[in-house]
């Protein structure tokens, strides 16, 4: 209580210097054509856009102040004048004290209003004279950060250096998402990804409010994150990839710079060890793990459900006791995520044995368990979560559980599935996903699974077919945005035709990102100034 009154008291105190600051200062403001608030492209669409239809001149007189007495606020300043530095090659202070030269000010304020009572929601008023984005927390400003970064526009009105303001359109955004898990999967067993790779596959999530980065870590095919109680699973495990390439692994070093770049943007990071099945790679480490007595060799094909660990075997569990500590320990998330799909060779008894066993493994070192949609087989508790990939007897099971569902039905949101018969990447198992496909369906009537069971949507990226950053954009662009929309923006405010049109509008800012994005013949893409001239026709 005394801490919200003292917060209240400094933002009123902040903004009356501000006002009288900015009140000193000459005001030039510029009479822009009128804008449309509601008509700007923004992906995921807000809860609530009012729009005023004047504009906010964004220039080099313009300043962020923050609130600085709770934690996030100054980074999250920070975050956004890099960005506007990246996008337009404009320098704005972040709290700095001078005001000399300021004329217009974006303001990112802490907020006890009960109206933005979860943790994500934000509240945005654009005038002519200011930004003010209000959150309870600074995860809620960096998702209003976002929305304010697609409000910015490519181009200035005025091509002379002192003369460019980018005009942001005025008005009112309440907003809050549908589902506070929105999620995408990376599969860098199949083939591995450099920690350069997935920080800028986060940016590009981040950009569109998803909050969850699941990391598919092992397989049959690699072991993929240091491990220093067993050491050859990344020496030997983690040395080949599917084809036969190189391979390679996280250190702890390694991963902790990808959870500390992912907090830096608000999101979690779940770390997957797939097991029993899809365990070659670490039964070719440590051959004890299989307990058929042969010695398994590295596994470069593309073939499911020919590996098990010995379910009964207690220097097994012994060693999931170990991984599962040491990856435990560096992963500030709440998940852990035990796969468990397809062990085809592994008999049902032993398979359900072996998932409550690890279960009690993943409580112990503080952990909720995710498992694919199988683990609802199980007895588990029900504060372990399904993910629901393909069965909806086995999601049914696990709502009868009492247990949450994470949404990631292949038919419709792998990312890995062809668009259509043309492209030359991925799979085709469980569907052709245009980008219609993967935006047109309600997950919040999904199969009969309740809402409340609902914890969320995942997209998962397997990459079986890709090689590298270009392949996996070209798989995950532009079907990833569309669940960003699918799980923030709820039903009411979702139609495809309008997103189709907000859709085009990325453009500029995917080519800028130099972003290798599929140019589906559906949308009619935007032109833009910068660099994708190399349409693909896969
Ligand atoms: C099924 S989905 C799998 C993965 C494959 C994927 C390819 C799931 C839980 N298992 O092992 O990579 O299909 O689409």
């Amino acid at each position: 209580m005394i801490k919200s009154i003292v917060t209240r008291a400094t933002t009123l105190l902040f903004i009356g210097a501000l006002i009288v600051a900015c009140q000193e200062v000459k005001k030039k403001r510029i009479d822009f054509p009128p804008t449309d608030l509601a008509k700007e492209n923004l992906i995921p669409k807000p809860l609530k856009v009012i729009p005023t239809n004047k504009a906010f001149g964004l220039d080099r007189y313009t300043a962020i102040y923050t609130t600085l007495n709770s934690e996030g606020y100054s980074e999250v300043g920070q975050f956004l004048a890099d960005k506007i530095k990246a996008k337009l090659d404009l320098v704005i202070p972040v709290n700095e004290n001078s005001t000399e030269l300021v004329e217009r000010i974006i303001y990112i304020n802490k907020s006890d209003s009960l109206e933005l009572d979860s943790p994500e929601a934000y509240q945005l008023y654009i005038t002519q004279d200011s930004v003010i984005l209000n959150s309870n927390t600074a995860e809620g400003a960096f998702r209003g950060i976002q929305t304010l970064r697609q409000l910015i526009p490519e181009e200035s009105n005025d091509t002379l250096a002192e003369q460019r303001i980018w005009p942001i359109a005025s008005g009112k955004i309440i907003d809050n998402p549908n589902f506070g898990f929105r999620g995408a999967m990376l599969d860098v067993a199949r083939h591995f990804f450099s920690v350069e790779d997935v920080k800028k596959y986060i940016d590009l999530l981040a950009y569109y409010k998803i909050n969850v980065l699941h990391l598919h870590l092992t397989d049959d095919q690699g072991w993929r994150i240091e491990i220093k109680s067993w050491p050859k699973l990344t020496e030997v495990g983690g040395s080949t990839e599917v084809g036969g390439e190189a391979g390679g692994f996280y250190t702890q070093e390694d991963y902790k710079e990808i959870i500390a770049y992912a907090a830096k943007h608000y999101m979690t990071v779940i770390p997957e060890v797939d097991m029993p099945g899809h365990t070659n790679a670490a039964s070719v480490s440590y051959p004890f793990l299989n307990g058929n007595g042969k010695t398994p060799k590295l596994y470069e094909g593309t073939q499911v459900g020919f590996s098990t660990f010995d379910t009964r075997k207690d220097t097994v569990y012994a060693f999931i006791d170990d991984v599962v500590r040491e990856i435990s320990e560096i992963t500030p998330g709440p998940y852990f995520h035990i796969g468990g799909d397809e062990s085809h060779v592994t008999k049902k008894n032993d398979y359900i044995y072996f998932v409550e066993k690890v279960e009690k493994i993943v409580q112990k070192h503080g952990k909720k368990m995710i498992g694919w949609d199988e683990i609802a087989t199980a007895k588990v508790d029900s504060s372990s979560i399904s993910q629901y990939w393909s069965s909806g007897d086995n999601a049914q099971k696990a709502v009868a559980r009492g247990m949450k569902v994470i949404l990631s039905p292949a038919k419709r949101t792998y990312l890995d599935m062809k668009y259509d018969t043309l492209t030359k990447l991925g799979l085709t198992w469980a569907a052709y996903i245009p980008v219609d496909s993967a935006y047109v369906w309600t997950p919040e009537e999904y199969e009969g699974i309740p809402m409340e069971n609902i914890l969320g949507i995942e997209a998962p990226l397997w990459s079986e077919t890709i090689s590298n950053i270009d392949e996996l954009e070209h798989l995950a662009f532009p079907r990833v945005i569309g669940y960003s929309e699918l799980s923030w923006t709820i039903k009411e405010n979702r139609d495809w035709e309008n997103y189709k049109v907000r859709l085009a509008n990325q453009a500029p800012f995917l080519d800028r990102m130099n972003v290798k994005y599929y140019p589906s013949p559906l949308i009619d893409w935007k032109k833009s100034k910068y660099s994708y001239k190399e349409i693909k026709k896969d």
